[in-house]
């Protein structure tokens, strides 16, 4: 077949998940609370009073888990570490059950042939730092630095694959502006100075890893382009404005040492003037952007919706996900596109992407029957192709997600796994989707 597809040789297959969203046991073994915790046994923040108490029970069904990637062909794996699991306090002491607990993960992965893939921030902050200004305190930097250190230091002989964070914008999006994520703050002067202070950890944390770090790093972003919904200037402009927040506000700092203009007219009088030397420790070279994508949006101007003055057009046509997000996989090349045309091609990784579709209960013979989600894949599989064959340099890729899980605050209702996990009994059951995906593996993207 002429056109059959075919990913670069080395392409990396992998799929995500993260601490919180998976372990359950928040607190066993010595491990600090996280403001995940106390966020999600506040009433009202997650849906159905839902938390990660117990979760997918990874943390003690580990073993189990890494024979399901086995099954499923995964050739790398990619999760967090939970601050407060491995330093209780956020700072100081190390608890060597906690840390234990990832050390023997990775022993776990590689005994199976699997890559880690490691994320030192996926959200959940250990209570007692944002008990001292969290992502609002300057010295959070030094605070990121440190505790990435010991993670190094105790792992970069067998992790090859890092990122300091996932997805600043949605930490200081819905951590601190809306108030939909932990540590749930309602606060527009917040936000621009929590975005601030991730960026400066990320690049401390970098800056270690190059005194004690053999191998790469990088910083994990979420992305989603936006389109005018009309050809008016004012929907353009709210588009430029949307993209620039969301796209543009972390890329621009850490490649150019300097924000995008148009962040001062998204936050208006609630964005300071930051000091110069600030650039000079986020600007830190990385070996990689991993890059997350769901969606996009069709964006029109809608001056009372504050900061960006934007808002997001239904489109009526459209395929929508379980979480109400638009399919639209030519919204994935463009987005590479444009990252590889703005930032010189870095070497890119697609950390995460998937979908959750109702999925119907498992079937007799253990079958769980989600086409929708292997149209998602395929689709979006394609895409990516495509723009490898421009020469945009994307090297592997990470379904979201391996486990049904914890989607935050909607709880367990959104379903992402390409593996059904049973909550009441912790049965776990791939999905066609998991089945599909194991042939693209063992295929290298020819079943596409
Ligand atoms: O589970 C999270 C996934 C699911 O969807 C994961 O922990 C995050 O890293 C990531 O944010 N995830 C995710 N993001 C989709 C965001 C789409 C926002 C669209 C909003 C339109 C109204």
């Amino acid at each position: 077949m002429s056109n059959a597809i075919e990913f670069p040789k080395n392409f990396l297959w992998g799929a995500s998940t993260s601490a919180y969203q998976i372990e359950g046991s928040p607190l066993a073994d010595g491990a600090g609370p996280s403001i995940w915790q106390r966020f999600a046994h506040s009433p009202g923040n997650i849906r159905d009073g839902d938390t990660g108490d117990v979760a997918c029970d990874h943390y003690r069904r580990s073993a189990q888990d890494v024979a399901l990637m086995r099954e499923i062909g995964l050739q790398a794996y990619r999760f967090s570490i939970s601050w407060s699991r491995v330093m209780p306090s956020g700072r100081g002491a190390v608890n060597p059950v906690g840390i234990g607990f990832y050390d023997e993960l990775v022993d776990r992965l590689l005994a199976q042939g699997i890559k880690p893939m490691v994320t030192l921030f996926h959200w959940d902050l250990p209570e007692t730092l944002d008990n001292q200004g969290g992502w609002l305190n300057r010295d959070i930097a030094d605070w990121f630095a440190d505790y990435a250190r010991v993670m190094f230091e105790r792992l970069d002989d067998r992790v090859t694959s890092w990122a300091t964070l996932n997805e600043p914008w949605v930490v200081s999006d819905g951590g601190y502006l809306n108030g939909t994520l932990a540590p749930g703050h309602h606060n527009r002067f917040e936000a621009p100075i929590a975005a601030h202070n991730l960026l400066r950890a990320h690049g401390a944390a970098v800056k270690v890893y190059r005194e004690v770090g053999k191998h790469e790093i990088g910083l994990v972003v979420n992305l989603e382009p936006k389109y005018p919904a009309s050809e008016s200037a004012a929907d353009q402009q709210a588009a430029a404005r949307g993209h620039a927040y969301m796209n543009g506000q972390f890329l621009d700092p850490v490649f150019f040492g300097r924000y995008p203009e148009k962040m001062k007219d998204v936050y208006g009088d609630a964005w300071p003037e930051w000091p110069a030397e600030d650039f000079e420790l986020i600007r830190q070279r990385l070996d990689f952007i991993g890059v997350n994508y769901y969606t996009r949006s069709v964006t029109r101007d809608e001056p009372s919706a504050l900061p960006v003055r934007a808002v997001a057009v239904r489109q009526p046509l459209a395929t929508y996900t379980e979480t109400g997000w638009e399919v639209y996989a030519r919204g994935l090349s463009d987005t590479l596109e444009w990252v590889a045309a703005r930032y010189g091609n870095p070497p890119l990784y697609i950390t995460e992407n998937g979908a959750a579709f109702f999925d119907p209960p498992v079937a007799e013979g253990g079958r769980v029957h989600d086409p929708l989600r292997i149209d998602y894949y395929q689709k979006h599989l394609r895409a990516i192709h495509e723009v490898i064959q421009k020469g945009v340099d994307v090297r592997g890729y990470c379904a979201w997600s391996l486990l049904d899980n914890l989607e935050w605050a909607h709880g367990f209702s959104k379903r992402f796994g390409i593996v059904h996990v049973n909550f009441a009994t912790q049965e776990r059951t791939l999905k066609d989707s998991a089945y599909f995906y194991r042939e693209v593996i063992a295929t290298n993207g020819a079943v596409l």
